[in-house]
């Protein structure tokens, strides 16, 4: 029962994944609407039943999202209020606070520019996140992290993260990539936009070029982007370039549908 284990004092990161899919019913990647309700209600009752008191973030958070019908959290925030002991999902939290820096880290380590992080490719990131948290970990520590990693995130089962996939370990108010979503063009269209803002036809764009971009897919898509949310964009794009050079396939990354 997964909800039993909302009145532990530690959570593994097994017992999260648990929770998360137990709450997360439809398994679109977030606990929203109904699903977000019941978990609050469920966690009152399992710390009360307990005879514990909420912690301050658990108390924070039911004030934040209780009644709110357009809460939505990821399992970056669910980690962040359950008590863990690994406190693994966490070191994401400390080491990407922000959409750049989440760009730049998966321009980093999807090292065979394939457009995926492949299980190697995985290794080697939770290895030198490990190391930067001073974390003490052996082989097989490494390979549960890395299959843990997988099994919360890749969502389509291919056995290798996506960007967007990967993008949930960002806490949902900082995933720009969420609005890209509904903006997405399939290849054809993709690759005539391409064209047309790579004004001088040198084969990539450039920041100018895609400030001219965005700032057209904003005024055409006012719902999801917000225009003065521009220079945020466009520094989050920016960071998958190589040097300022921003190549089809990377652009591809947060605006095309297809998957090839
Ligand atoms: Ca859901
Ligand atoms: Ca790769
Ligand atoms: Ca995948
Ligand atoms: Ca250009």
């Amino acid at each position: 029962m997964a909800n039993a284990h909302l009145k532990n004092i530690e959570l593994s990161a097994t017992q999260i994944l648990d929770i998360w899919r137990h709450y997360d019913s439809d398994g679109n990647g977030f606990i929203e609407g109904k699903e977000l309700q019941d978990f609050i209600e469920e966690l009152q009752q399992a710390r009360k039943n307990a005879g514990l008191e909420l912690s301050g973030e658990m108390k924070a958070f039911v004030e934040k999202y209780k009644q709110n019908a357009e809460g939505k959290i990821g399992i970056i925030e669910l980690a962040q209020i359950l008590p863990t002991e690994e406190n693994f999902l966490l070191f994401f939290r400390q080491q990407l606070k922000s959409s750049a820096e989440f760009m730049q880290t998966w321009r980093r380590y999807d090292a065979d520019h394939s457009g995926y992080i492949e299980t190697e490719e995985l290794k080697s990131f939770l290895k030198d996140l490990l190391q930067k948290a001073n974390r003490t970990y052996d082989d097989a520590k490494l390979e549960e992290y890395t299959q843990t990693m997988l099994r919360i995130f890749d969502t389509n089962n291919d056995g290798k993260l996506g960007l967007t996939e990967m993008a949930r370990l960002l806490p949902v108010q900082e995933n720009f990539l969420l609005k890209f979503q509904g903006v997405k063009m399939a290849g054809k269209e993709f690759n005539k936009v391409f064209e047309m803002y790579d004004q001088d036809g040198s084969g990539y764009i450039d920041e100018n070029e895609l400030d001219a971009l965005l700032k057209d897919l904003c005024e055409k898509n006012k719902k999801e982007l917000d225009i003065n949310s521009l220079p945020a964009y466009k520094k989050s794009i920016m960071a998958l370039s190589d040097g300022g050079k921003l190549y089809r396939t990377e652009l591809a990354l947060v605006l095309c549908a297809d998957d090839s």
